[in-house]
């Protein structure tokens, strides 16, 4: 197929060896391989994002704190239908309605349930984002970027946000709480046990019979678009953290994120 053919996949660049790391182009890559479907990745840096999606007219979908435009990615343009999205969860809908001879990321009347579910996982591992050691941007745009945090965040330096190691434990203590209240859901247990993970992340509670241990896959043996949300943040951490801190996540809840990263690794490719 010729490259005029493929749908153009817009990710974040990261340094030499350019791979995704950012978790929303993670769900983006997962959906496009899990369809099958042939792409090609355009890499461009954090700086050249606002340029990019106002060149090619794609709308901002996220604001800064002082009401202006904040252009993010990823963003897909496909010259089957001429079509140019650039939010994720519109992505996973327009793929599944564009390609629905490819294998589905939804099941069937789930996507109001994804959506919810999309919220709630952003929300678990965006307030934990400071246990990451550091993103690997390509060093020859680092400087930049790090300004183009610090002014987003009202700082002057990003060390301002160093946490001290007390604080970086406790930290710890409560994503691994976090987790194991996300990790119900695998178990398909949470609605009638109302809190079975205590801080530390020890289960304090069992599931009923024959659910104490789920599998890879919220809903049986292929992943969906919701697997994908939370695997895409894994992925996330595993580019980002120092390697024992790394380890030390994907053991937690009896391995299941270690277990989700490792079967989703047949949908990781980076093309
Ligand atoms: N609602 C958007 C959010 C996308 C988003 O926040 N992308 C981040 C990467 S995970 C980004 O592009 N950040 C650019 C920046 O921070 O300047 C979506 O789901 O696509």
């Amino acid at each position: 197929m010729s490259s005029d053919n493929k749908i153009t996949f817009y990710d974040i660049a990261s340094g030499p060896p350019l791979r995704t790391f950012a978790p929303n182009p993670w769900k983006t890559r997962f959906a496009l391989n899990f369809k099958g479907l042939a792409y090609q990745t355009q890499w461009v840096h954090i700086p050249g994002i606002d340029s990019l999606r106002q060149k090619l007219g794609c709308p901002a979908n996220r604001t800064h704190a002082d009401g202006t435009p904040f252009h993010t990615l990823p963003m897909i343009q496909d010259p089957k239908t001429g079509k140019l999205i650039g939010d994720t969860f519109e992505i996973a809908l327009y793929l599944d309605a564009t390609y629905p001879d490819r294998p589905s990321l939804f099941h069937p009347l789930t996507a109001g349930l994804t959506a919810a579910w999309n919220a709630h996982v952003d929300g678990i591992f965006t307030s934990n984002v400071m246990l990451i050691d550091k993103m690997p941007f390509d060093p020859s745009v680092q400087k930049e970027v790090d300004a183009i945090f610090a002014k987003r965040a009202g700082v002057r330096s990003l060390d301002d946000f160093k946490l001290s190691v007390e604080q970086r434990e406790q930290m710890f203590v409560a994503f691994e709480a976090a987790l194991g209240d996300l990790a119900k859901a695998w178990q398909h247990t949470g609605g009638t046990t109302d809190y079975c993970w205590a801080q530390g992340g020890k289960q304090t509670q069992q599931p009923p019979p024959g659910r104490e241990q789920g599998g890879a896959f919220l809903d049986g043996d292929e992943p969906a678009y919701a697997d994908f949300i939370v695997g895409a943040w894994l992925k996330m951490l595993e580019a980002s953290m120092k390697p024992e801190d790394w380890q030390r996540v994907r053991g937690w809840q009896g391995g299941l994120w270690g277990r989700l990263v490792d079967a989703l690794s047949k949908w990781s490719e980076i093309k």
